[in-house]
């Protein structure tokens, strides 16, 4: 081993590792490169280590060429490290690049349900005329849903609501939302404008037009001097709100246990405007709600005294109201929550923000 032998191998191992070195595909690779050539133990040290077989006068020029041979291969790293590393930030940035001018996803804007949206529309024209909304309890007795409405045990008006009974002392499912009238009349003193909305339950066999569950608006008004032309006043202007100030109304007879007299209140056909077509089976009218004086001695239950207190009270089926307005066949289509349903009453103004 003389000095050319090592000038000539530090010559190979250079251009060896520069090929190596350009050949890198990655920072790992060339990071495994950079310690196999010039690491502690790496190829470049190996070759110096002939340096010792060298006559000294040698080995400074080989010490040269070797340092010249380092700066070589650290520059051609250098190099090939930032290439690498260039392309590696290259490559992210176009993987990760952001195109904020491509539109959002429309938002998925929830509505509220057709039922609810109908209570609060009645909810709000009553309360134009000053009454308040009141919520009473689904799980009731006996007494309040039936006896203090003017409903004994044995009356055959009982009847008209086939209840569903809770297992626990005599307890029921209200089958109206009178009796939360009857807990506002125990509890508040008149003048009395309440409105009580909220669900019910009836025990029916089951289809299109038959509900174990349905929605109630019912109304109270109690003060002295209120008469059988307050009521009707009052509903005319309702149907009114609701449906259009030109739309006419007419009272018929009726019966509850709880009021009398008793009316069923009728608006004009709103499908024919009164000609007659199937919507209002020919007859022109379309009942919409029932009403009538609060009987004496459902209001002698409610603590108040019929001599001083006249009051009247009206009820209304939600289903029903919404179902003239939007046409539903099935009442059933209100309980399912199907989206491909409730998706159909998203008022189209909000449709639009959603987009
Ligand atoms: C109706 C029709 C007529 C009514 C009466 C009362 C009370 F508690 F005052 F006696 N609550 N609800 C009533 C009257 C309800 O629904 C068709």
């Amino acid at each position: 081993m003389d000095l050319s032998d090592l000038t000539r191998d530090l010559a190979a191992l250079r251009d060896e590792a520069v090929l190596s070195i350009e050949a890198a595909s990655d920072v790992a690779a060339l990071e495994a490169i950079e310690l196999d050539v010039l690491g502690k133990k790496g190829r470049l040290t190996g070759v110096l280590r002939g340096i010792g077989g060298l006559p000294a006068e040698d080995r400074p020029r080989v010490g040269a060429v070797a340092n010249i041979v380092r700066a070589a291969l650290e520059g051609a790293i250098a190099a090939r490290g930032g290439d690498l590393r260039g392309a590696a930030l290259d490559a992210r940035l176009r993987t990760e690049a952001i195109d904020v001018t491509t539109p959002g996803r429309p938002i998925r804007r929830g509505s509220l349900h057709p039922i609810n949206e109908t209570i609060r529309e009645i909810a709000d024209i009553f309360g134009q005329f000053g009454f308040v909304t009141y919520e009473g309890p689904e799980v009731e007795d006996d007494l309040t849903n039936f006896q203090m409405l003017n409903i004994a045990p044995d009356h055959p008006a009982r009847d008209l609501w086939d209840t569903l009974y809770v297992d626990i002392d005599g307890q029921l499912l209200r089958t109206h939302t009178s009796p939360g009238q009857i807990r506002v009349m125990t509890s508040t003193a008149p003048p009395i404008r309440a409105l009580l909305p909220g669900r019910c339950y009836r025990y029916e066999a089951i289809d299109a037009s038959h509900a174990s569950e349905f929605f109630q608006v019912e109304g109270l008004m109690v003060d002295e001097g209120t008469t059988m032309a307050d009521l009707k006043g009052l509903l005319d202007q309702f149907a009114k709100a609701l449906y259009g100030a030109d739309k006419r109304t007419r009272f018929r007879p009726g019966y509850y246990p709880f009021t009398e007299p008793s009316v069923a209140f009728d608006v004009e056909c709103l499908v024919c405007g009164g000609s007659g077509c199937p919507a209002c089976s020919r007859s022109g009218w379309m009942t919409i709600l029932g009403a009538g004086m609060v009987h004496p001695v459902v209001l002698q239950y409610g603590g108040l005294d019929p001599e001083r207190y006249q009051g009247f009270a009206f009820g209304m089926g939600v289903e029903r109201i919404a179902n003239l307005r939007h046409s539903v066949g099935d009442l059933r289509l209100y309980m399912e929550n199907d989206l491909r349903f409730l998706d159909q009453f998203v008022a189209a103004g909000r449709v639009e923000a959603a987009r």
